[in-house]
Parts: C-alpha cells; sequence; structure tokens
C-alpha cells in the first residue's frame, strides 16, 4: 500500500512538472482547447458588451457572473500555443508572427487579461457607466491583438 501511494506520489509529481505544451497530447488538441477558450470567452464577453451597448437590459448580477467567467477563461488559451502549434492539420487564424515574437504576443495576452480583471471590478460594482468604460479597455485589447496576429480567414 505505501509503495503504491508512494508510486502515485511521485506520478502526480512528475505531471504538474511537465512543461504546458506537453498537456496536449498532439498540437491539433492544443489548437482545439485555445479556439474553445476563445469562443467561450467571447461568448460570455459579448453577453456583457450587449449590455453595455444598451441592446439588452443591464442585469447587474448576469454581468458578474459572466466577468468572472471571461477572467476565468482569459487565463486558459495561452498555454495552448507551445512550440509546433503554427501549423497544424487543423485550420487556424493564428499567424506566423504569434510564434516569432512571442514575447510581444505574451505582452499583448497580459494586457488583455489586466483589463478584463477590471471588467471584473466593474461588473461587481454594478454600475453600469463603470462597466461601460471597462468592456472598452477589453474590447480595445481583444482588438489591439487581432490586428496583428488574427488572419482574417483560417488557413
Ligand atoms: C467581442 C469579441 C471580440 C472582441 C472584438 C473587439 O465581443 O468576440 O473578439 O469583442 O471584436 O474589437
Amino acid at each position: 500500500m505505501k509503495a503504491l501511494a508512494i508510486a502515485l506520489a511521485s506520478a502526480a509529481g512528475l505531471c504538474t512538472a511537465l512543461p504546458a505544451s506537453a498537456q496536449f497530447q498532439k498540437p491539433e488538441d492544443a489548437v482545439k482547447y485555445r479556439q474553445a477558450a476563445f469562443t467561450v470567452m467571447g461568448s460570455h464577453f459579448g453577453r456583457i458588451a450587449a449590455m453595455a451597448q444598451g441592446r439588452v437590459p443591464f442585469d447587474a448580477k448576469a454581468a458578474a457572473e459572466n466577468a468572472d467567467i471571461v477572467a476565468t477563461m482569459s487565463k486558459l488559451p495561452y498555454t495552448a500555443f507551445g512550440d509546433g502549434t503554427d501549423m497544424t492539420a487543423i485550420p487556424s487564424k493564428a499567424k506566423a508572427e504569434i510564434w516569432k515574437e512571442m514575447p510581444k504576443f505574451k505582452a499583448a495576452a497580459e494586457k488583455m487579461q489586466a483589463e478584463v480583471a477590471k471588467l471584473q471590478v466593474a461588473a461587481q460594482s454594478g454600475n453600469l457607466d463603470q462597466l461601460k468604460a471597462a468592456v472598452g479597455g477589453v474590447g480595445q485589447s481583444c482588438k489591439a491583438c487581432h490586428d496583428t496576429y488574427r488572419a482574417d480567414k483560417a488557413q
């Protein structure tokens, strides 16, 4: 029993020590994962943006819940941009520039995450004007990265 416990504990240690890219068995899995994370993030941000733009009624509780989801999702995609995930069998809009300028790409990701953290605070305040301002900041950070690193069409 003790030997089994030790074996399991060391296996668990080995797993956590693996680099992030090793969380995906195939490069295609990483592409699917990051696309899924961005899709969910965009969906929940879109629900908040719709309130900020007056397209749907402002619901402070829903805004806060959606902002929490956006904040969680915003942290997920970037482990899935590892080496070898640029050219895969899955169509992707990710431009080659991402892997040529990884520190700049990471900085753009961190900017977005910082804006999303502000969105979360604004949503918790229940103040629509604060929410509108924060939505603007997040939207700009999405756009800045898309302008540089996202192709119009998947290839
Ligand atoms: C969204 C969404 C994006 C950004 C971007 C902002 O709601 O899905 O990708 O805002 O359009 O410019």
